[in-house]
């Protein structure tokens, strides 16, 4: 009785939380800040494989659309682990343009330095030297990427964060370029989709993204174009994940 009257105010307070949030919108981050200022920002959003753009940055990556702002997404692999490079990559390109991405903003390098498996770190200055080439490409004063832990503690996700972090803690980044990690959150919150929004509120974290529901839908529309990936955990992974709903992201600092 007193367990499910708890629960029922946690859940109460959860859903008036998120519809506040998504109404509302009360954030304050550079995108409302380059917003005010008139000007539109070039984010770049880096990750390690095919799929991770709208299972892990999907709020990131449509909260900053719907504000105008340009997005370019660069992917580190093609997803050959299982030889299906190939099919993975033309996935992307679908999931990109669900997403509200143009092919020509998506950049996907197929570097056998860089190989997609789950057990292989990739150089750091490799690493490094494809997104420094890469900012300079697009023009990017935003760059968006994983944090240490890359949600799943996949190797080749924090790889990412140690090359962003390296150009940043040399100096090599202008000072101009804002560059935040995603943060990753324990498993406890993992999988309790916009229920976390109660967690995320609260976190320390300098930028919080959140899906609107047609926003969530239209993530995991993206998500079903990588069919070579819809295993059955995916569909709970899809269902249930936070990060589908929620992004929160730390600035790296100088
Ligand atoms: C794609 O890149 C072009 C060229 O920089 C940019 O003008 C455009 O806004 C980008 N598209 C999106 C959806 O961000
Ligand atoms: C979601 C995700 O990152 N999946 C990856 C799991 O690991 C394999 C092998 O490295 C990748 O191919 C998947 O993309
Ligand atoms: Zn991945």
């Amino acid at each position: 009785m007193v367990v499910s009257l708890i629960v029922g105010c946690v859940l109460g307070l959860a859903v008036v939380l998120y519809l506040y949030l998504w109404v509302r919108r009360p954030f304050e981050n550079f995108a409302s800040a380059a917003e005010r200022a008139g000007c539109r920002a070039r984010v770049l959003v880096v990750t390690a494989h095919p799929d991770d753009e709208c299972m892990f940055f999907g709020p990131t990556v449509l909260e900053t659309l719907r504000l105008g702002h340009h997005v370019f997404l660069l992917c580190l692999s093609t997803g050959n682990f299982e030889k299906k490079g190939d099919t993975r990559l033309r996935e992307l390109y679908q999931s990109a343009a669900i997403l509200g991405v143009p092919a020509e903003n998506v950049t996907i390098v197929d570097d056998p330095d860089l190989p997609d498996d789950m057990n292989k770190a990739w150089d750091t200055k490799l690493v490094a030297q494809k997104i420094m080439e890469h900012v300079i490409k697009t023009s990017a004063n935003v760059v968006i990427t994983f944090d240490p832990y890359g949600v799943s503690s996949h190797k080749n996700h924090s790889s990412l964060y140690h090359g962003v972090n390296d150009l940043v803690s040399r100096g090599h980044l202008p000072e101009n370029i804002l560059v935040y990690a995603l943060e990753s959150v324990s498993l406890l919150r993992k999988y309790t989709s916009f229920l976390d929004v109660l967690p995320s509120t609260l976190s320390s974290a300098s930028t919080l993204f959140l899906s609107g529901y047609p926003a969530v839908l239209k993530a995991q529309r993206a998500m079903c174009a990588h069919r070579s990936q819809l295993v059955w955990f995916r569909w709970l992974y899809i269902a249930f994940s936070r990060y589908m709903v929620i992004n929160t992201l730390r600035p790296l600092g100088r």
